[in-house]
């Protein structure tokens, strides 16, 4: 973190009266306000978490070494933590998240099991693993993003053939931070497949909702919205020539029934950026973690230039500017706490240089 300045008060050397208050104020669990307050409340964010990139081609093995030591049904669920070098030893990946690449093997399951973190899963590689939530199964597809909201049981198999992988993305931070996590483990290891496969895309993902529908949760009701369909989508819309200067061709993920994003706590995005593309820097208060799903580039973020390929993960910490260019098209897909820091009033953008 960058040193607080705080102020005057704390760089002058403590008189031995102000040092004996000190002591008094201590022992009654008081402290003097005016020694902290410029780290407390700084003027700007200073976030302890730094740019940094996971490049998948190094992580990947060490999953599958994973793999081979403990099963998912050990492990409940096998998972290498992604944590930010800011923050070792948190399972942070940003201040506000948690993130981490999981990996089921050909005939495993993970256990079902529910708790108050809601989770996204982007999956990295690999078909013919599913993960249900509620009693519907979804077959996971590289660059899907899936649901798993908060209190929802979900468990994860692989009925097929290759090892599959997903970036989890959840809100562990949030939270906690709040002291308010719950969680149980369904009695089985699978949830019964109640629902039909496709039921909620087809109840929800027409654009049409049934007549009589209510939410039973303010997340949305799809659960996974579709490489095919997103990857078509940031393709057309460049055909069209809707090419901001910042993010290419970027778009949110909704819960269809608002508008609003997918989950309370965590928002997620999608962005092709042209081949060629040397983007304008942007910032904003939502540190973002990026998974590209092709293409390659680089993004400069803060004072530093991270490099990646697919399936490489990066973050970009809060107001950090970040300027992406691209080799080849590249599409991106990222997450972020902007729909909880909406919530609250307090998330800010900036694009500094061309306004
Ligand atoms: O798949 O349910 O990476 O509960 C961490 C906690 C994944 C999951 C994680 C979890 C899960």
């Amino acid at each position: 973190m960058e040193s607080a300045t705080a102020t005057a008060v704390s760089t002058t050397a403590l008189s031995p009266e102000r040092r004996e208050l000190y002591a008094r104020l201590d022992t009654k669990n008081t402290a003097p306000l005016w020694e902290v307050l410029g780290k407390i409340i700084p003027p700007e964010p200073t976030p302890d978490i730094v740019p940094v990139l996971w490049r998948y081609d190094e992580v990947r093995p060490l999953l599958l070494e994973a793999g081979r030591l403990l099963t998912a049904r050990e492990a409940e669920r096998r998972v290498l933590v992604l944590e930010n070098p800011g923050l070792r030893g948190q399972s942070r990946i940003t201040t506000s998240l948690y993130a981490g690449l999981q990996l089921i093997l050909p005939g495993e399951i993970a256990p079902a099991h529910r708790h108050s973190m809601a989770a996204l899963r982007f999956v990295m590689e690999g078909t013919g693993a599913y993960t249900a939530v509620e009693g519907e199964r979804t077959v996971m597809h590289p660059g899907d993003f899936i649901l798993t909201p908060s209190w929802t049981y979900h468990d994860h198999g692989n009925p097929g053939d290759v090892p599959v992988i997903w970036l989890d993305g959840l809100d562990v931070p949030i939270v906690n931070l709040f002291d308010a996590s719950f969680r149980e483990s369904y009695p089985g290891d699978i949830q019964p497949n109640t629902v039909p496969d496709g039921d909620s895309h087809a109840r929800y993902a027409a654009n049409m909702l049934p007549v009589d529908w209510t939410p039973a949760r303010p997340s949305s009701p799809i659960f996974n919205y579709p490489y095919s369909r997103s990857r078509e989508t940031l393709e057309t819309l460049y055909r069209h020539g809707s090419i901001h200067q910042c993010h290419g061709v970027k778009m949110r993920f909704i819960n269809p029934t608002t508008g609003g994003a997918p989950m309370p706590t965590i928002g997620a995005f999608m962005q092709l950026l042209p081949k060629g593309l040397s983007g304008a820097p942007y910032r904003a208060t939502d540190s973002t973690v990026f998974a590209a799903a092709e293409g390659r580039g680089r993004s400069r973020i803060g004072d530093q230039t991270l490099t990646w390929g697919p399936r490489d993960v990066f973050v970009a910490p809060s107001w950090t500017a970040v300027a992406h260019e691209a080799d080849d098209e590249a599409v991106l897909f990222s997450f972020s706490d902007r729909p909880a820091q909406q919530a609250l009033g307090l998330w800010r953008e900036e694009a500094p240089y061309f306004r």
